[in-house]
Parts: structure tokens; C-alpha cells; sequence
């Protein structure tokens, strides 16, 4: 249990009880530890006899994630499209700024609203009134899983598998940095809660469209190679994906990951226009030490994340894009030499 879940559990219950009415969100492009901790504290305010309503966010509610219990509590609306004053506290989770709320519009926060960010981010810009951000965890459901324990709260079989699926999906399968003992210990405690992970594993890893397939494809024949080819780009711009019909949420498919496997390729990078002049990028690196890749995401765009992964978007043309994500590169590590 670490020192500021401590410092902050009684803050943030006290905010939660003193509430009437609970906003979550899901951030654009969820992922199973934003999807996953907003159930699971749904599901834990809901146990408290607090009216809590989760929205899916920006995207649409990930088609392989639908063996999580109770998902459809989630209601499929973006942050525009609710009265934001209906709320006295809004819990705002697995999102290091406000633009993971809603890349809609400009995130402004009534007075009158309550803010808890509870993160793991090491790029979390702390903008909420209570802010619990834990860098050193795998993921916020496991930042949770230790708040719920301090609280005293029961982990049941629903909150349980949800919590689970955040912790593996976020340590890469329990293969990342992040995973400590602890991560292990937790999600021990939660299969022993609920043993159906295997089931919902094998649906989250095996729902793809065919769409995501045949983008795959599109960028791994796109490489282009930067610095003495140890930074490898995949480069996909609108009109290939306009071809060849693919649409934007099947462009999400973890490319920067596949490049990653390559030895010597030291940073990969996926950049994609998914809509004209809105370019996806998503940065990975082999070697976290030497190359902290957030810092590239927060210079080129307002992106972040965390120093073996990051990502951010750029409004401008695709090769403009490119350019500008090549110089940022070339400043932000110098010891890189040429850029080409
Ligand atoms: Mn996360």
C-alpha cells in the first residue's frame, strides 16, 4: 500500500458520501484500464447506495470487452452530450489531462462540481481538487484494487474480474516495467474472487475485425526509418485508409508494439492520420532509460504517458506531421546524430 493511496482514501470517500449524484467517464480510444476501473467504481458507489453514472466518452464501448459484467451500465454518451451540472463530483480516472475526458471540446469544470483524478500516469497534471496519482503503479485498477481494501469495501465477483482484466491488460499480460509483486498479489487476490479470467482474456485478445487486419497490413508496408534506423516509423495517411474503407477505431491496433520487437529499432512509432490533418502518433521504446518517450508526446502535442509508452495527436497535414515528430525527436535526444 503505498504512502498517497494512505494519505488520500479518507479524502476521497468523504467527497464520495458527501455526493448526490457521480460523473465518470471512459477515455477516447478506452482501453480494458479505463473501461475496467470505471466499472469497478461504479460498481463499488452503486454498493454504497451513491447514483453514479459512468459514460463511455468519446468512442464507442470496445466490441471486445463485452464480457465484462455489467458494461451496460456504462451509457453510451460523450462529454457533450450531458448536463455537466446535472453532477456534484466527478471521478476521472486513467486520464493524465483533461483533454482524456473529451478531445471534443474544451474541458471547463463548474464550480459547483467536485473533481477526484485517480491515476497512474507519471504525465498526470494533478487537475483535480483531490488528486491520488500513483506513478509507480501498473495501472489505475490497481490503484483502485488498494483503495477499495483501505476502504474496507467488499471486492465481489463483478468488481473482481473487472479490476483483473485493467491490471493484465495494462502490464502488457504482466510483462511490463510497472509489475511489481504487489501487481502479482492483487491480481491473485482478485482470481481467487473470480476465476473466469481466461474466458474473458481470450475474448478481449480474440474479437478483431477483419478491418484491423487489413490495417495492420497497410502499416507494416509504410515503414519508414529515421535516425540510422533506429527510430522506425509505420506512416499511414488518410487517403490510404480512406481506400481501402477502414474505419477510425480499427486503426487502434497497437502497431508501435509490433515494431518494438525488433532489436535495434530503439524507438517505433505508429503515425497515423486518422481523420484529414488529425494525426495519431504512438511512441514505444526498447530502451526506457535512454529514450523517455513521453517527453517526445508532451513537445510535439499535448499528449504524455509513461516513459516506455506514450502517445499524442498532431493537427496538422501528414507530412508536416512527420517533420515536426522527427525535429521534436532530434532535440529532445541529440545523441541520436543525424535524422537520417
Ligand atoms: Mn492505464
Amino acid at each position: 500500500m503505498t504512502e498517497e493511496i494512505k494519505k488520500t482514501s479518507l479524502d476521497i470517500l468523504k467527497a464520495i458520501k458527501g455526493a448526490k449524484n457521480v460523473l465518470l467517464h471512459c477515455h477516447p480510444y478506452a482501453d480494458p484500464d479505463s473501461i475496467g476501473s470505471v466499472l469497478a467504481m461504479t460498481m463499488v458507489l452503486k454498493n454504497m447506495g451513491i447514483s453514479a453514472t459512468p459514460i463511455s466518452g468519446d468512442s464507442n464501448y470496445p466490441s471486445n470487452l463485452t464480457s465484462l459484467p455489467q458494461h451496460d451500465l456504462i451509457v453510451p454518451k460523450n462529454f457533450t452530450q450531458i448536463n455537466v451540472s446535472d453532477f456534484d463530483l466527478f471521478i476521472i480516472m486513467d486520464s493524465s489531462s483533461p483533454n482524456q475526458i473529451t478531445k471534443l471540446t474544451e474541458v471547463v469544470f463548474p464550480k459547483s462540481l467536485k473533481t477526484i483524478v485517480i491515476d497512474h500516469h507519471v504525465s498526470n497534471q494533478k487537475y483535480g481538487d483531490i488528486n491520488l496519482v500513483v506513478n509507480d503503479s501498473s495501472s489505475t485498477c490497481e490503484v483502485l484494487f488498494n483503495l477499495f481494501k483501505e476502504w474496507k469495501v467488499e471486492i465481489d465477483k463483478d468488481i473482481a474480474i473487472c479490476l483483473f482484466l485493467g491490471i493484465f491488460s495494462d502490464t502488457g499480460g504482466f510483462k511490463y516495467q510497472a509489475t511489481t509483486a504487489d501487481t502479482l498479489l492483487a491480481a491473485s487476490e482478485l482470481a481467487r474472487i473470480n476465476d473466469g479470467f481466461p474466458d474473458v482474456i481470450f475474448e478481449m485478445e480474440n474479437s478483431r475485425n477483419a478491418q484491423e487486419i487489413e490495417f495492420t497490413g497497410l502499416a507494416l508496408s509504410s515503414l519508414r526509418k529515421y535516425f540510422s534506423g533506429r527510430v522506425v516509423m509505420a506512416t499511414v495517411p488518410f487517403s490510404d485508409i480512406e481506400k481501402l474503407g477502414i474505419s477510425k477505431e480499427h486503426t487502434q491496433v497497437g502497431i508501435a508494439n509490433i515494431l518494438l520487437s525488433v532489436v535495434g529499432w530503439d524507438i517505433a512509432i505508429s503515425l497515423v492520420e486518422t481523420e484529414p490533418n488529425v494525426v495519431t502518433v504512438s511512441l514505444r521504446t526498447r530502451d526506457s532509460e535512454k529514450y523517455d518517450v513521453s517527453l517526445i508526446a508532451m513537445a510535439v502535442g499535448k499528449g504524455g504517458g509513461h516513459k516506455a509508452a506514450a502517445g499524442t495527436s498532431i493537427n496538422e497535414s501528414f507530412e508536416k506531421s512527420i517533420e515536426m515528430l522527427v525535429d521534436t525527436i532530434a532535440t529532445t535526444f541529440p545523441e541520436l546524430g543525424s535524422a537520417e
